[in-house]
């Protein structure tokens, strides 16, 4: 029976839809996990918040743009600074946090004025700053404030400033993947078409679904440079917020994370025609073969050998170093979703590594239909996962490292486990050949640090 009720589930029965363990032979098409559907009652969900998903991972990456958020201070600042997407506008984006910090008497009289206020005492105390998000969140929702109204109203005020409102609250979505939908799709409809962009190259791109954590854009515009392709946009790594209105000229949109940003691609090739061509950006393999197809369709094929022979020369050795001594470890991820079919194969062909458990928050039907694929027998799928079934599956798989974010990492320190940020990243880039790299050395010094051992001494007696 592939579907699994674990232990800790039992007054929780329906979580049985939502694990799934890989069984040799079988037609996984009929034990999908059940995903992006509303957290049972009782789990204890470690999802974030539609809000999260629009701010904290796509809109908040922009470099040039001040992240109004319309509601109590809370909503700002939880969704501040701890993705760590740097940028080359001096990480003006990680410095702030804005909010109309709405109080319980805005609530009651409504908080259109103050928003109002917010947004020209922001503009008026960064000059050079011309371009705004504002979002809504649960209590502005709730009380039927209207943003978009307000920000008309300031851009025919001042011409010289454009913003855009997203109207989507916390409560809007099961998850956080909301949120990238309704930022998608607001940003397509009333953004892309009014900047032209200045064409520089005969092959032109838009790069979609990468964040620049901790430098992966950059890494990859490296590539993009010496294949002589213009990227005219990247959504939403150190981007601007005028290269993101200019999206509609591209020849080709290449797609990293299909999950957060699938749905822009799409629109563009509807409403435009630009073809959609998704890639893996982490793991040699992968990586190489993602270049290879965007060589394919410019027939650049040649540029792209020469890229891929330098770069595997250049790092493939130290990779190599890693491969053995990581080879047979075992690996559990547990991040958003899209990581988990991105990483499982490229850790097993790159490393060696097996990946044991892989834990999708809010993962939908395609990416479990992914990771499934990609991953081994035997290996545990969980969607939306809680604590105590994490903890239950340590005991059942025994990884040597958990690939996650710091609020699972904390816990399954306490237990003197290797825990790697799959999220921000301990020291990225991970994407990528040198990113790969990285990742290598992340786990390979996590899985071999003294400290674990340490950390399971008893030091009282020397200490009292
Ligand atoms: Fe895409 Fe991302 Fe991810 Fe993601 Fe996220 Fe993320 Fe993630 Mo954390 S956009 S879906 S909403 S690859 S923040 S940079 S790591 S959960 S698997």
């Amino acid at each position: 029976m592939p579907m699994k009720l674990l232990d800790c589930d039992a007054g929780i029965p329906e979580r049985e839809q939502h694990v799934y363990i890989k069984e040799a032979g079988e037609d996984t098409t009929k034990f999908l996990p059940i995903s992006n559907s509303a957290t049972i009652p009782g789990s204890l969900s470690e999802r974030g918040c539609a809000f999260c998903g629009a701010k904290l991972v796509i809109g908040g990456v922009l470099k040039d743009t001040i992240q109004m958020i319309h509601g109590p201070f809370g909503c700002s600042y939880d969704t501040w600074h701890t993705k760590r997407y740097p940028s080359d506008n001096d990480n003006f984006q990680l410095k702030y946090a804005w909010s109309t910090n709405v109080k319980e008497k805005n609530v009651v009289f409504g908080a259109e004025k103050l928003l109002k206020k917010s947004i020209l005492e922001a503009f008026d105390a960064m000059p050079t700053i011309k371009r705004m998000f504002v979002y809504t969140t649960c209590s502005t929702a709730l009380i039927g404030d209207d943003p978009k109204a307000v920000a008309k109203a300031v851009m025919a005020e001042r011409p010289d400033v454009d913003i855009f409102v997203v109207e989507c609250p916390g409560f809007a979505g099961v998850s956080q993947s909301k949120g990238h939908h309704v930022l998608n799709m607001g940003w397509i409809h009333e953004k892309v078409g009014q900047v032209e962009p200045e064409i520089t190259s005969e092959y032109t791109i838009n790069f979609i679904g990468d964040y620049n954590i901790q430098g992966d854009t950059d890494v990859l515009q490296r590539y993009w440079h010496k294949l002589g392709i213009q990227v005219l946009a990247h959504f939403t790594g150190n981007a601007t917020y005028d290269e993101l209105r200019g999206m509609h000229r591209a020849q080709l949109n290449v797609v990293n994370c299909a999950r957060s940003a699938g749905y822009i691609a799409n629109e563009l090739q509807k409403q435009y025609g630009i073809p959609r061509l998704d890639i893996d950006s982490w793991g040699f393999s992968y990586m190489a073969s993602g270049l290879r197809k965007v060589g394919d369709f410019f027939g650049i094929q040649d540029k792209v050998e020469a890229l891929i022979a330098e770069e595997e020369a250049k790092w493939k050795p130290q990779m190599e170093w890693y491969k053995e001594r990581l080879q047979g470890k075992k690996m559990a991820i547990w991040t958003g979703g899209p990581r988990l079919w991105h990483w499982t194969r490229a850790v097993e062909d790159d490393l060696g590594v097996q990946v044991v458990a892989m834990a999708s928050k809010f993962g939908h039907q395609e990416d479990f239909e992914k990771v499934i694929a990609r991953g081994r027998e035997g290996t545990v799928y969980i969607d939306d996962g809680n604590e105590l079934e994490f903890f239950e599956v340590i005991d059942m798989v025994k990884p040597d490292v958990i690939f996650t974010g710091p609020r699972v990492g904390e816990l399954v320190k306490k237990l003197h486990i290797p825990y790697v940020n799959g999220h921000a990243y301990h020291n990225g880039p991970y994407m990528g050949f040198e990113g790969f790299v990285n990742l290598a050395r992340d786990m390979y010094n996590a899985v071999n640090s003294p400290l674990w051992a340490l950390a399971g001494q008893n030091i009282q007696g020397e200490v009292l």
